[in-house]
């Protein structure tokens, strides 16, 4: 790493020694997931490029535009409305959340049993080695799942200015009604924030550069239904990764280059795995950089994954916002709209993700389900047990999988996937 990086990340008050530590082991684990792929497109040497550059020319781009006046504001969950801090002139960035860290600092703040995402939350900032979190001048939390609602208390005096949104629980007028209350607080506050007001004008804009980013990703979703799978489900995984703090402009094209390229390899009949290989659909819990553990022992235990029913996947980027609105009311109004379709499980009931997962298992000829839930989340653990018996009874083979950041259980995880992927041939 360049001496101006070590310079920045020093001005940015990072444990230099730590965060060396950190980008040792993400280089390392990077190669040996990623790099030892086969078969692997060319137009994902972006994302290995943004990779490698995670915390160096991205984040020297936020410093930039931070000295240009534009505020970086981050977020835990996908409903933090992106077009609204585009309109109020900021940048969103997702706070990955995807690794251990800081593990003993963090057990005196959080109970061990909480899950290994909200701890690794905490462990980037106790141990000073998120640079998109010190950089952010801004962080929002939101009223999710108990451990989330709790642990944004103690966040509070951990980070300087934690904004928390709260969110309904149930999807009935009244639950409509408080997103759309808070999504108002919320502009507000940004505009108070970024001192620039949010008209029709930039929200517009807002909603067309979101959706088109998630327009991109469906893109990639949809030629994932061909068999040969034209790419694997680690390196989708990395471009709905890279979805959370790429600029947005750079990462549409990006994906969409990658798509040319795999309709080339469609109309080729090329793979990344032959047309026999199972096919598994993942559901449950959002997996950050660099968590990818599950699929690459998924992928490398016979079997390819074809969709991600996940925050991080089709969860969080599937609906798109109307734009036809033309007046501020009616924009707002197809924002919450579209946020209050999310199907996170922290809604009860929440009929919807069931009927989701049927149909993307479907869309994309899925042999089997594998649900990763992460030890000590309520939500997702708990419906994991209804949605195996639905699945079962539709002989659809479904596998529950509750595990944590750590690598100790590999070799047992591995033994339970390798029996799923047989049963499946
Ligand atoms: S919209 S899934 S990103 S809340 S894994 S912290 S639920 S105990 S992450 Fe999420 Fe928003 Fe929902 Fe999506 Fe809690 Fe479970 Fe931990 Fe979780």
């Amino acid at each position: 790493m360049s001496q101006e990086y070590r310079k920045m990340w020093e001005d940015l008050n990072l444990d230099l020694d730590a965060h060396d530590a950190l980008l040792g082991v993400l280089g390392k684990v990077y190669g040996d997931i990623y790099m030892a792929q086969k078969e692997r497109p060319g137009g994902m040497d972006y994302f290995n490029f943004v990779m490698t550059e995670i915390h160096g020319l991205r984040i020297k781009e936020l410093l930039e535009e931070k000295k240009q006046g534009r505020k970086i504001i981050g977020s835990y969950c996908v409903f933090v409305p992106e077009e609204l801090v585009l309109a109020a002139g900021a940048t969103l960035i997702g706070l990955c959340s995807g690794a251990d860290f800081a593990t003993e600092a963090v057990e005196q703040m959080l109970p061990r049993n909480t899950c290994a995402l909200i701890k690794s939350s905490f462990g980037f900032k106790l141990g000073k080695a998120c640079p998109y979190l010190e950089a952010a001048d801004m962080v929002v939390g939101e009223n999710t799942c108990d451990g989330k609602k709790k642990a944004y208390e103690s966040l509070k005096t951990l980070v300087n200015n934690l904004y928390v949104m709260d969110l309904p629980q149930m999807k009935t007028p009244q639950g409509r009604e408080l997103l759309k209350s808070e999504f108002l607080r919320f502009r507000e506050a940004l505009e108070t924030f970024t001192g620039k007001p949010i008209t029709p004008a930039n929200l517009k804009q807002g909603i067309l550069t979101v959706n088109a980013k998630r327009r991109a990703l469906h893109r990639l979703s949809s030629l994932r239904r061909a068999n040969p799978a034209p790419i694997s489900g680690l390196d989708a995984l990395l471009a709905n990764q890279v979805f959370f703090y790429d600029n947005p402009a750079r990462f549409t094209k990006s994906v969409n280059a990658l798509c040319d390229e795999l309709e080339e390899r469609i109309r080729e009949k090329k793979g990344v795995a032959s047309e026999k290989t199972p096919r598994i659909l993942v559901s449950g819990c959002p997996m950050a950089v660099p968590n990818w553990k599950l699929p690459w022992i998924v992928e490398t235990s016979g079997a390819v994954i074809v969709g991600e029913e996940s925050c991080v996947g089709e969860r969080g980027t599937r609906e798109l916002t109307e734009e036809s609105g033309n007046s501020l009311e009616e924009l707002m109004e197809a924002l919450v709209d579209r946020y209050f379709r999310i199907d996170c499980a922290i809604f009860t009931p929440n009929q919807d993700r069931e009927d989701h997962i049927r149909e993307m298992a479907k869309a994309y000829k899925a042999d089997g389900i594998i649900h990763y839930g992460l030890q000590f989340c309520q939500p997702y653990t708990v419906e994991a047990i209804p949605l195996e018996k639905v699945f079962e009874k539709e002989d659809l083979p479904f596998l529950r999988v509750e595990t944590d950041y750590s690598m100790e259980d590999v070799g047992q995880l591995k033994t339970r996937i390798e029996a799923f992927v047989e049963q499946l041939r």
